[in-house]
This record gives structure tokens, C-alpha cells and sequence, in this order.
């Protein structure tokens, strides 16, 4: 029998596959290498794979700019290599979701060439063209997420054409049915190799406003802390015009109705929006003729985590979705490792790594894991010089970059480049790394890997965790204390999210407290002893 419902609190790992392992020595990950390292992912008990984009690109934004959507880049291997690593993941078994690409091709599809070519080729209306207005400027104020203006002027077509992200990434235009027509045969190409699932790029970027109306100015109050740097002018807009467009649905309903022409597959749909995310993830979610779930940005962004905002983002979601499905993660190949981005001023880094793994896996909706964060790694601080993120470069030195979180996985001490290549790699390993690496932890007890694995297994042990409701109890200063429940089942959740020791007095109840997970805390009448960074859980006899 088939579980259709896999993916409702699933754990989901993402792997980077520039960085995961390179197999042929030419300092750049790759299939092969992904496949060889499959055994460590089903050690780690995760439900599914996500691998970022690896079809035909030139790479200006690493493979989030394709021309190609049915080949895969002859950096990363071949459809035969695609096929050996999905059957292998499988025999393991691990689901495989890809990352499609669907919002912009790269500029060197020969879609686009097609499309630029002339004001009436047959792919004239693929992509978003417009005069300019009689001054010779952009046709409205919508900003580029990378920088500048989101409109590039083409010299052939003496046109404007649309790009939510870099110039090389042209927009395609989802409002021309023949655009949603070919885009939905991608998505069955792979879905007859087998793959088991999608992560979609961008998907609130779909369409456009037709009229192309100017996007009002954002007062700054309004102003939310985001992923993006602040310096950056688009984070100074409303994005009323420019995405979350409400001809979205009818599409996603297409998508999903493709979907459901094959047995159990899941779709993520990414909607990176610091004004509204939550209430679109509810839009997009909320019914059997969407998507499953949507990759929320609320935990990627600067703030650090306190009881509270634990707290307002679970009950944001759920007043803004109460029928939709989130993803939360913390760390992704785009925004600064949590460890650094919340806990550099933390001394015991590694136990706020553990920490932070039991949150992320306790609270409700599914989970992404990013490679790397398993062993607890740091932010990589790399030189200007080591750049190779065209954002990074863009914005610096207020703004890195994503390269930082994009260094290669770190597999054995004991060997050159961690394990990872045989040649100096795409970006460097960092030294500190090194120490991290899978194979230091592995088998130490007391490592940020080992409580992972032995959290994922707790997970999957108590139904609760994936599937259950969310109750919260008021926060005890920098104590955050939930309950999970599912049928006659009630998990208690007790994080000390601070570095001293503290006493939490639990909520009314007969808590039979779970042990293996991996924290201890002294527990005496309905007061617990809970140490800095630590976790308590209990059961409701
Ligand atoms: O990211 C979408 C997105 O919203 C990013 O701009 C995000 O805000 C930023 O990277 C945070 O630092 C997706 C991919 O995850 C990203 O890697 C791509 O560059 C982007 O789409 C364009 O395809
Ligand atoms: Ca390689």
C-alpha cells in the first residue's frame, strides 16, 4: 500500500549538490558523489531527499538558472547517473524530490533565444516583454530581488523582459496557457523517471500583474526583517503587482491535478515573502487541489528565536492558515547557518546545535534539514576573493553573500579537502570544519550527529511529532514549554532556550518523562532541573 500522505511532517534533507561530494576529481559535487553518499542519509532516519537544481544551467545562479529542464548538466552527470542515484535511494528508502526551476529559465534556453529574436516568433509571448515608456525608462518601479531594476532592455527586440531575480534569469510569462502547458510536461518528464516529489522555486513569483502596475512604497514601519539584506531597495516596496498573483491558483490546480495522475507524490512550493508569507502559504496549501505544503521563511531570517517568537509564528500560521501545511527550516543554501546566524555569541555551539535539532523536529508542520546542519556546522567566512554568489558580490560588504553556507560537506578529517574532492574544491573547505566532520562524530555519543539521529528516531517513535496539534503553555522566562497531541497520545515539549541552568515548573498532568532522545534534566514533583540548551520531553500517562 502506498502512504499518499508521506510527506505531512516529513523530514526533508537538502542537499546542495555542488557541495555534497564530488566524484571525478573535478572539485565541484556531483550525482555520483550523491549516490555514494546515500548510506549517510539513511543513517540519519530522514523521510526524503531535496536536491537543488542540477539540469542544464550556465550556472549564474549555480543551476537556478536552467536551459534545460529534461537534461541534466554534464557537471553533475548524466539522466544515467539521475536514474542509478534514484534507485538507490529508493532500495535505501528515500524519497527523492527535485527542484524545479519554473518561475525563469536562464537567459540561454532556446526558449528565450527564440522568444527575443523578433516581436512575433511563436514563443514571442513566453516570456514578459514591454516597450518602454516614451523616455526610454522601464515600464513601472518593480525591483529585482539581485539588485536594479526587474527589467533588462533587449537590443534585438528593442523590448523590456521581466526578471524577478539576475538579468540572465528572464521571467517566463505563466499567463500564456502554451508556457503552462510546456512546464507541466517538465514536471511529468521527471515524474515517469520516478522522482517522488517536487521543491518549487519561487512558486509566489509564478505570475505577474497583466497591467503591470507600480508596486506602492512600503512604509518603514512595515518594514519586516528578511533573508535579503537590508540595504537592499526591494525589501522598501509592497509586492502587491509583481507576485502572489491570484492567478496563481488556477495553475497550481493544474499542477496538482498532474500530480495526482501518479501515486504518492508531494510538492513543497517555496514562498519567500517577509509581508505576507504566511497567509500565502495558507492560500496555496489549504485544499487537496493545491500544493501539500509551502517552505515558509519565517525561521530563516536574522531574529533570534526566543520563547515567544516560537510561539507568535505557530500561532500566526495557524490564525493566518488553519487548514494549510507548513515546512519550517532553519538553515537552507541561501540564508546564513543557523548556528552563526542565531548562536554566534553562544559558547557551547554545540549545544545549541542539539537544541535547536529538537525544536525544529518538534514543532508542527514538516522539516528541512540543510547538509551540514547535521553535524552542527558554522558559517564559513570567506574573503572577497572566494565569492562566487553574484548577490553576494552584488551587495557586499554589507551583504556576503550565500556562499558562506555553501561550502563543501565535510565527510573524513583524516583526508584531504574533508573528503570531499581530490582537487581544491569550488569554494574552499573551512578549517574549522574539518574538525565537524562526519566521520569525528560518528559514533561519539555526545556529538550534534549522533543527537540528531538519535532525535530523528525519537520522531518517527511518537506519532505526535508529525502529525499531532500544537499547544502552547505561557513561556517561564527563557523557557518554551508545548504540547503535541495526536488521537489519545500527548508529548510534552520543555526547551531551556537560554545558557544557564534553569527550573521550569511543568503543566498540570501525570508527565512520564522519555528518556533516549538524548537530554536529561532532573525532574522532581512537577518541577523540572533543565540545563542551559537543554530539552525535556514527557508523556501524558
Ligand atoms: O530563492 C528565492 C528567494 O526568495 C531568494 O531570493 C532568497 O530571498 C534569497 O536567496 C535569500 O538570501 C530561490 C533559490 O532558493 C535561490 O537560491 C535562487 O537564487 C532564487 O530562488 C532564484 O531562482
Ligand atoms: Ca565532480
Amino acid at each position: 500500500t502506498v502512504d499518499k500522505d508521506w510527506w505531512r511532517g516529513a523530514v526533508i534533507y537538502q542537499i546542495y549538490p555542488r557541495s555534497y561530494q564530488d566524484s571525478n576529481g573535478d572539485g565541484i559535487g556531483d550525482l555520483k558523489g550523491i549516490a555514494a553518499r546515500l548510506p549517510h542519509v539513511a543513517a540519519l532516519g530522514v523521510d526524503a531527499i531535496w536536491i537543488s537544481p542540477f539540469f542544464t544551467s550556465p550556472m549564474r545562479d549555480f543551476g537556478y538558472d536552467v536551459s534545460d529542464y529534461e537534461d541534466v548538466d554534464p557537471i553533475f552527470g548524466t539522466l544515467a547517473d539521475f536514474d542509478v542515484m534514484t534507485s538507490e535511494a529508493h532500495r535505501l528508502g528515500i524519497k527523492v524530490m527535485i527542484d524545479l526551476v519554473l518561475s525563469h529559465s536562464s537567459d540561454r534556453h532556446p526558449w528565450f533565444a527564440e522568444s527575443r529574436s523578433s516581436k512575433n516568433n511563436p514563443k514571442a509571448d513566453w516570456y514578459v516583454w514591454t516597450d518602454a515608456k516614451p523616455d526610454g525608462t522601464p515600464p513601472n518601479n518593480w525591483l529585482s530581488i539581485f539588485g536594479g531594476s526587474a527589467w533588462a532592455w533587449d537590443p534585438t527586440r528593442m523590448q523590456y523582459y521581466l526578471h524577478n531575480f539576475l538579468t540572465s534569469q528572464p521571467d517566463m510569462n505563466l499567463h500564456n496557457p502554451e508556457v503552462q502547458d510546456r512546464l507541466l510536461n517538465v514536471v511529468r518528464f521527471w515524474l515517469d523517471r520516478g522522482v517522488d516529489g517536487f521543491r518549487l522555486d519561487t512558486i509566489n513569483f509564478y505570475f505577474h500583474d497583466r497591467e503591470l502596475r507600480d508596486n506602492p512604497a512600503l512604509e518603514p514601519s512595515r518594514r519586516n526583517a528578511s533573508t535579503a539584506p537590508a540595504v537592499n531597495p526591494y525589501n522598501f516596496q509592497e509586492h502587491l503587482y509583481d507576485k502572489n498573483r491570484p492567478e496563481n491558483l488556477a495553475f497550481l490546480k493544474r499542477f496538482r491535478a498532474v500530480l495526482d495522475e501518479y501515486p504518492a507524490i508531494a510538492a513543497v512550493g517555496e514562498v519567500g515573502d517577509s509581508q505576507r508569507g504566511l497567509e500565502i502559504v495558507g492560500e496555496y496549501t489549504a485544499g487537496d487541489d493545491k500544493m501539500h505544503m509551502c517552505y515558509a521563511f519565517e525561521f530563516l531570517s536574522p531574529d533570534a528565536l526566543s520563547p515567544d517568537r516560537v510561539e507568535e509564528v505557530m500561532d500566526d500560521f495557524g490564525a493566518a492558515a488553519p487548514d494549510g501545511w507548513a515546512c519550517w527550516a532553519f538553515s537552507n543554501h541561501d540564508v546564513v547557518r543557523h548556528v552563526s546566524r542565531w548562536g554566534n555569541l553562544v559558547a557551547d555551539r554545540e549545544a545549541f546545535a542539539k537544541q535547536y535539532a529538537a525544536l525544529l523536529l518538534t514543532l508542527r508542520g514538516s522539516v528541512c534539514i540543510y547538509q551540514g546542519e547535521e553535524l552542527g556546522l558554522t558559517e564559513a567566512e570567506l574573503s572577497y576573493q572566494d565569492l562566487q554568489d553574484p548577490y553576494g558580490i552584488q551587495f557586499w560588504p554589507e551583504f556576503k553573500g550565500r556562499d558562506g553556507c555553501r561550502t563543501p560537506m565535510v565527510w573524513d578529517s583524516q583526508m584531504a579537502q574533508g573528503g570531499f574532492s581530490t582537487v581544491k574544491p569550488w569554494l574552499p573547505v573551512p578549517v574549522e570544519h574539518i574538525l565537524h566532520a562526519v566521520s569525528v562524530q560518528q559514533g561519539d555519543e555526545s556529538s550534534v550527529l549522533e543527537q540528531y539521529r538519535r532525535f530523528l528516531a525519537f520522531r518517527k517513535q511518537y506519532p505526535a511529532f508529525a502529525k499531532g496539534e500544537i499547544a502552547f503553555t505561557e513561556p517561564q522566562d527563557d523557557v518554551l514549554i508545548y504540547t503535541r497531541r495526536h488521537d489519545d497520545e500527548t508529548i510534552l515539549c520543555v526547551f531551556n532556550m537560554s545558557a544557564t541552568e534553569a527550573v521550569a515548573t511543568l503543566p498540570e498532568g501525570n508527565w512520564q518523562a522519555l528518556t533516549g532522545h538524548g537530554f536529561t534534566s532532573n525532574n522532581y514533583g512537577n518541577k523540572i532541573d533543565i540545563p542551559a540548551w537543554g530539552a525535556y520531553f514527557a508523556r501524558l500517562a
